[in-house]
């Protein structure tokens, strides 16, 4: 059996995806994603360009040969645009494999460490009140663990807090612009972590994401005034670039971190999980090279009390989301899988076979990932520039993402 043919699908059902697909000899198909948030374009020419012309006539069987031969051979290794690439191939060989074999990739990767993937969802809202009417709809659907985004006084627009159902991180095709105050929300997050809790009470998983804006010392800060209300991790605290910076923040607070969303390769992290400086890692299949790297990752990070905890924003796509699951439910360290339900016009160009139920998500149990993309109804939702936002501190700096 060979690869026959292979291509890249642009479409926008709700917002933006980029998917390949293979065709092998045999008839078979797989898929992979290949979203970069705001940069799809750069993928797909990667992919057009510089990966498929090398697919064809490759043995589908040899993924493992096939990424070293896509991250060596291209001389220019790591970085997000060539990673996700290489996560989309790896994807979609994985889901060839698992149809050749006849059985669901969470079985070729070892079985089932655990009976479903514990899965936690992002509330927010506009006020305290909206906040906390959107934890309890969470727990009501069976969740578990919750990502607390909350308003702060003073600050017009934060990123991620909304009280639309469904969270979308890029708008216009421009980035628009918000302001940002570290004082006010160092001020505020504390207050709004003692409602929940008491609200809640003490049991019901707590999570927040920091998105990279504050420096060591503020995190530490920050860590150490949410030590009362237990979180299970505080996310991107400080840019992850500079990574003694995890370690200032470990030497003030015992609130666990998590990073790992921008990261796209071993090498993003070995240091971080090496030195055991955070608790969880964020990684991706689509951002870090495919289900065989980010095993790699997650096995290093087995090593070290590491868990994983996956980004599942809806920027990734149910192809991402249905790899994750089948690596999620295999390996020995997982801790949490981010679960943000996509729009319903993305769930019908993506008919999968993954099921949501009392805080689990559970991967198909067909052949392969259980995931297509339906490539007649993703032509009629064609591309839409989209872009991140972007942060200024209130006397115009440029401000971390
Ligand atoms: O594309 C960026 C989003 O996926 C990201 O901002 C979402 O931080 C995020 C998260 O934790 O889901
Ligand atoms: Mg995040």
């Amino acid at each position: 059996m060979t690869i026959e043919a292979a291509r890249v699908i642009v479409c926008s059902p709700g917002r933006n995806f980029v998917t390949l697909k293979i065709e092998t000899s045999d008839g078979l198909t797989g898929v992979g994603d290949a979203t970069l948030n705001g940069r799809e374009l750069a993928v797909a020419a990667y992919l057009n360009e510089h990966v498929i012309p090398l697919l064809i006539g490759r043995d589908p069987a040899r993924i493992e040969d096939t990424w070293q031969y896509l991250y060596k051979g291209a001389y220019w290794r790591r970085g997000p645009v060539t990673m996700t690439a290489i996560a989309a191939v790896d994807t979609a060989l994985w889901d060839i494999k698992g149809k050749v074999a006849g059985l669901p990739v969470y079985q070729l990767l070892g079985g089932r460490s655990r009976s479903g993937v514990s899965v936690y969802g992002h509330a927010s809202g506009s006020s305290t009140e909206a906040l906390l009417s959107s934890i309890a709809s969470f727990v009501e659907r069976g969740y578990r663990a919750v990502r607390v985004q909350a308003p702060v006084p003073n600050i017009s627009d934060i990123y991620g807090v909304t009280d639309k159902p469904l969270y979308e991180p890029a708008s216009a095709a421009l980035p628009t612009e918000a302001v940002w105050s570290t004082p006010d929300y160092l001020a505020h997050i504390p207050s709004v972590f003692a409602k929940v809790r008491e609200e809640f009470g003490p049991t019901l998983r707590l999570l927040h994401d920091v998105h990279h804006r504050l420096t060591p010392i503020e995190a530490a800060r920050l860590g150490k005034s949410l030590e009362p209300y237990a979180l299970t991790w505080l996310e991107d605290p400080v840019p992850a670039e500079l990574q003694d910076g995890y370690r200032l923040i470990r030497q003030h607070t015992t609130t666990p971190l998590a990073v790992g969303e921008v990261f796209n390769s071993i090498w993003d992290c070995e240091r971080l999980i090496r030195e055991q400086l955070i608790d969880y890692i964020r990684a991706t299949v689509v951002h870090a090279g495919g289900i065989t790297h980010l095993r790699r990752i997650f096995d290093l990070a087995a090593l070290h009390h590491v868990r994983t905890g996956s980004h599942g924003a809806t920027d990734l796509s149910p192809v991402c989301m249905s790899a994750a699951l089948h690596l999620d439910l295999a390996i020995p360290n997982f801790g949490l899988q981010e679960y943000m339900p996509h729009a319903a016009a993305t769930d019908e160009v993506f008919p999968h076979g993954y099921t949501y139920a009392d805080g689990y998500l559970h991967p198909a149990e067909e052949p392969g990932l259980g995931i297509d993309i339906d490539e007649s109804l993703a032509a009629k939702y064609p591309y839409r520039p989209a872009s991140l936002p972007v942060n200024r501190l209130e006397d115009g700096t440029l401000h971390d993402w």
